[in-house]
């Protein structure tokens, strides 16, 4: 089954790559030239539809299953902040290192070093026949000092529930098995088998 993402986030394309090697995954730049999508709805779960329908239309292809991905992370401290906002963070052209830098700012204002914290992905899997959404959720403790390089975007900041390291620090294959992106897709596979 080939699955065509709606994502240009690179660190999305290489975990969801390594999560389903029983299907040919392949990025919609691949396929097409980049487009902006203006993702201006209120939640992940409408945000991740948006992109999907928005890749699903350009491609003109009736028989392609897309799969998008909105996610973020939402920190106690700073009462659910950045949330849906999370890849715009640091500013409308900001870097992953940006965006960290900020947040990690931010929870250092408030005077405290670490803060309770927890990433959402909303998916969504939108055919010429159906369009349906699913979540997955990744608890832990979001720091104001960054330990690590590994993973993308936020996670040399987040230490896992259960865990004593960042995801900075922790290897691909435990992020993989605990991740808010992996849940989301078990409930993704049961859907493709309805298919
Ligand atoms: P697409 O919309 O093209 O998929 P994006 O990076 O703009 O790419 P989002 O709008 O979903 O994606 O924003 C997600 C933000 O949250 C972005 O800044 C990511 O770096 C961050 N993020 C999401 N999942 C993450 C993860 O597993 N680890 C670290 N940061 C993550």
């Amino acid at each position: 089954m080939k699955l065509v993402l709606a994502t240009s986030n690179k660190g999305k394309v290489r975990e969801i790559k390594a999560m389903c090697e029983d299907f040919e995954v392949v990025p919609y730049t691949e396929l097409i030239d980049e487009f902006e999508i203006i993702e201006d709805a209120d939640t992940f779960k409408e945000n991740a539809l948006l992109k999907a329908h928005a890749v699903f239309n350009a491609l003109r292809d009736d028989s392609v299953i897309v799969l998008a991905d909105d996610s973020g992370i939402s920190v106690e401290v700073l009462d659910g902040a950045p949330g849906i906002y999370s890849a715009r963070y640091g500013g409308e052209d900001a870097t992953d290192k940006d965006n960290l830098n900020t947040l990690m700012k931010n929870i250092k204002k408030t005077g405290v070093v670490s803060s309770p914290a927890f990433y959402t992905a909303a998916m969504a899997i939108v055919t010429k026949d159906i369009h349906r959404t699913v979540h997955g959720w990744m608890y832990g403790t979001a720091l104001t000092e960054a330990q690590g390089e590994g993973g993308f975007g936020y996670d040399p900041m987040f230490i896992p529930l259960g865990f004593d390291k960042t995801l900075g620090e922790l290897d691909d294959e435990t992020k993989r098995k605990l991740s808010h992106r992996s849940k989301a897709l078990s409930l993704v596979r049961k859907i493709l088998k309805t298919l």
